[in-house]
């Protein structure tokens, strides 16, 4: 069956943000800067705004070659506002989602979506569907994003990045090879630096040449799966779902004890209904996890931990219930007497759940 997928992505973002609190950044150089604190100007350039970018500034430069580029302008030297960007970021992703079947968030400003059902599988109909969300976005959050439409993730993926800023490219399935073939292989989603130099160290540079290539050669220098991954994406061929990651770490419950105990029994029997409400959790998001802990909070509320690392990940309550009473009974050997107790599973092996070419970035 036939998809419509999209990608947003937020324009020079951080800077975007910034300028928004900040009116009277207009039409100057904004360059967001994370600063080592070493002398006044080590660190490095986070991003710039466009009016930034004509001087050559680029993400991960160091603030004093900026400078030094932007000598006798008015340019603005930001330090980082990290939750002011994770709760703009945050705001956005509902709002795609409430405009959307599905989306895939691969980056503080960006995400994939399916429109499919939504457009009835028809491009014209979810090219306004994209304007809309580009409307809104604009309406809610002042700010601009590029917007890429194709029948996959890889094609519109090429498609967000191909205009910006506040583009919006549709590529409909039977322009895919034309939009794709004359790009460079490094700008396949999935092919990074080390990829792109083999690729290019055997004369395979544009898309098209890699959509042609000898697939035996491929295999060689990529192994098998890899090799499809690469020939299937440049030829616009891409199956992976969009679908919402869990974006969880770490799972956890937390009991207040009816009385502050050191007794092993007493807390356990108190804790143990909590083990199959955090399984129960596990469950239902099919994760599966390495780690159990067991933490204390004490009654001047310092805080104990005891961490299990397992073998191998498992999704058993038995991993849980087994493991929990015995760091517990460490943790009270040093600690006395508890007035919360809890238990956690973390380190959740996510590679059950990544795409291949999110594995290879
Ligand atoms: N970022 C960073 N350091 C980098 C790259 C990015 O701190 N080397 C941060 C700042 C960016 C944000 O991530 O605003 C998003 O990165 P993008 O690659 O999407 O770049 P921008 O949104 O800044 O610019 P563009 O308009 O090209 O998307
Ligand atoms: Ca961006
Ligand atoms: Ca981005």
């Amino acid at each position: 069956m036939t998809r419509v997928v999209g990608h947003l992505d937020l324009d020079y973002f951080f800077a975007q943000v910034e300028e928004v609190h900040n009116p009277s950044l207009g039409g100057l150089p904004v360059l967001v800067c994370v600063y080592s604190g070493r002398t006044e100007d080590s660190g490095v350039v986070s991003t710039a705004n466009y009016k930034a970018r004509e001087f050559g500034i680029k993400s991960g430069m160091s603030i004093a070659l900026a400078k030094k580029r932007l000598k006798g302008t008015d340019a603005r030297f930001l330090q980082l506002h990290h939750e002011m960007y994770e709760d703009t970021s945050e705001r956005i992703m509902s709002l795609l989602r409430e405009e959307t079947d599905a989306i895939e968030q691969t980056g503080i400003d960006e995400a994939f979506f399916d429109i499919t059902g939504k457009s009835k599988n028809d491009f014209a109909l979810a090219a306004s569907t994209a304007s809309e969300i580009k409307r809104e976005v604009l309406r809610r959050e002042k700010l601009t994003c590029s917007i890429g439409l194709g029948p996959n993730k890889v094609v519109a993926k090429l498609a967000s990045d191909f205009r910006k800023p506040d583009g919006l490219t549709v590529v409909p399935p039977q322009s895919v090879r034309s939009f794709m073939d004359p790009m460079s292989v490094d700008r396949l989603y999935g092919v990074g630096t080390k990829s792109s130099a083999l690729l290019k160290e055997k004369g395979i540079t544009t898309i098209s040449d890699l959509a042609s290539a000898d697939f035996p050669l491929l295999e060689g220098l990529f192994g098998r799966k890899i090799a499809v991954y690469f020939r299937d994406a440049a030829n616009g061929v891409d199956d992976e779902p969009v679908r919402e990651k869990s974006g969880i770490t770490q799972l956890s419950r937390i009991i207040t004890l009816k009385k502050d105990s050191q007794d092993l029994n007493v807390i356990l029997m108190q804790l143990q209904p909590t083990f199959e409400n955090l399984h129960g959790r596990v469950t239902e998001r099919a994760l599966v996890f390495k780690s159990i802990s067991v933490i204390g909070i004490l009654p001047d509320l310092s805080i104990r931990t005891r961490t299990k690392t397992l073998d191998k990940p498992t999704a058993q309550l038995s991993a849980i219930a087994e493991n929990a009473p015995l760091l517990l009974e460490s943790l009270l050997k040093e600690c006395g007497e508890l007035r919360r107790v809890g238990v956690k599973v973390a380190d959740f092996d996510a590679k059950a759940q990544t795409s291949l070419a999110e594995f290879l970035r």
